[in-house]
């Protein structure tokens, strides 16, 4: 397993689990991070052994934005010809679905890199903003193309327009949270989540991923084909016989993942 300086990797059964650690930060997103979590969200990928990637920070954040003081002296061409967050296109095509396990702050590049999650779990404690502006700068990895999509034109302009932070319970309200636990219980209950979607047939969870990227991505017909297409390839796999099999026999479906 790769050495690692600002995360923590982990594999528990057919999760991977990667923890943003750079506490004296609040785990800002600095282009070592980034790297790493790409490179370990990858080998996870690559691994038929794992079926969901949880992604967490700390209590106090998940990430608190992209680094400031490593942006601070860029200029206008640095932002092109260094972006530290272009990788980050790769983290977004991973196959595996990946929960993002937040409590504290998700700020910035931090709200950003949970909106590229499949699934956001929120303790109680977590607070989501796109805060930029009061940086002078606007949001650089999806904020302005994600957060609308997720809660709405309205509340994503008043959010991005002001850099004012969200509670949990105002970001479940929005959409953006699928839900809100006790923060002491955040880790179990993205255990649980993960197992039990670890638990089905990985090629269909791909599927499925697959299939609500292009809901985001496409118009309504063209995301209707995609998926009138990847439903009718699901029937090409073992999977799909177990499955509907094991509803006729009343029994639980044991999967291979082929
Ligand atoms: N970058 C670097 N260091 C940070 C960051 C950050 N984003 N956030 C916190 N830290 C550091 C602080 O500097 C401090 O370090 P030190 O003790 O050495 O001064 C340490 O973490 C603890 O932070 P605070 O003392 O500030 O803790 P508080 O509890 O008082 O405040 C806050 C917590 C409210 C989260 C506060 O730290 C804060 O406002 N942080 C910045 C939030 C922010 O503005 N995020 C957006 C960043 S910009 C961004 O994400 C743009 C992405 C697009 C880039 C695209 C490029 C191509």
């Amino acid at each position: 397993m790769t050495d690692y300086e600002t995360i923590i990797v982990d594999t528990r059964g057919r999760v991977g689990w990667i923890t943003l650690n750079r506490p004296e930060a609040l785990n800002a997103l600095n282009s070592t991070l980034v790297r790493e979590v790409v490179t370990a969200s990858k080998e996870f990928d690559a691994d038929p052994g794992i079926g969901v990637i949880v992604v967490t920070g700390s209590e106090r954040a998940f990430a608190a934005g992209a680094d400031i003081k490593e942006l601070a002296d860029q200029g206008y061409i640095d932002a092109h010809l260094n972006d530290p967050f272009a990788r980050w296109g790769e983290f977004e095509r991973l196959r595996t679905p990946v929960i993002a396990a937040v409590a504290g702050f998700a700020l910035g590049g931090g709200c950003e890199l949970a909106m590229m999650c499949d699934i956001i779990l929120a303790a109680d404690t977590a607070k989501f903003g796109q805060p930029e502006i009061n940086l002078g700068v606007i949001p650089g990895i999806g904020g302005t193309q994600r957060l609308p999509r997720a809660v709405g034109k309205y509340k994503a302009a008043e959010l991005i327009l002001t850099g004012r932070t969200m509670g949990a319970e105002e970001a479940e309200r929005s959409g953006l949270v699928s839900r809100i636990v006790p923060a002491a219980d955040l880790l179990d209950e993205a255990t649980k989540l993960a197992e039990g979607i670890a638990s089905k047939s990985l090629p269909v969870a791909y599927t499925a991923k697959n299939a609500m990227q292009a809901a985001q991505e496409s118009p309504l017909t063209e995301g209707l084909r995609f998926e009138k297409q990847a439903f009718a390839a699901t029937f090409a796999l073992g999977d799909q016989t177990e499955g509907m099999a094991a509803f006729r026999d009343k029994r639980t479906p044991q999967f291979n993942h082929r």
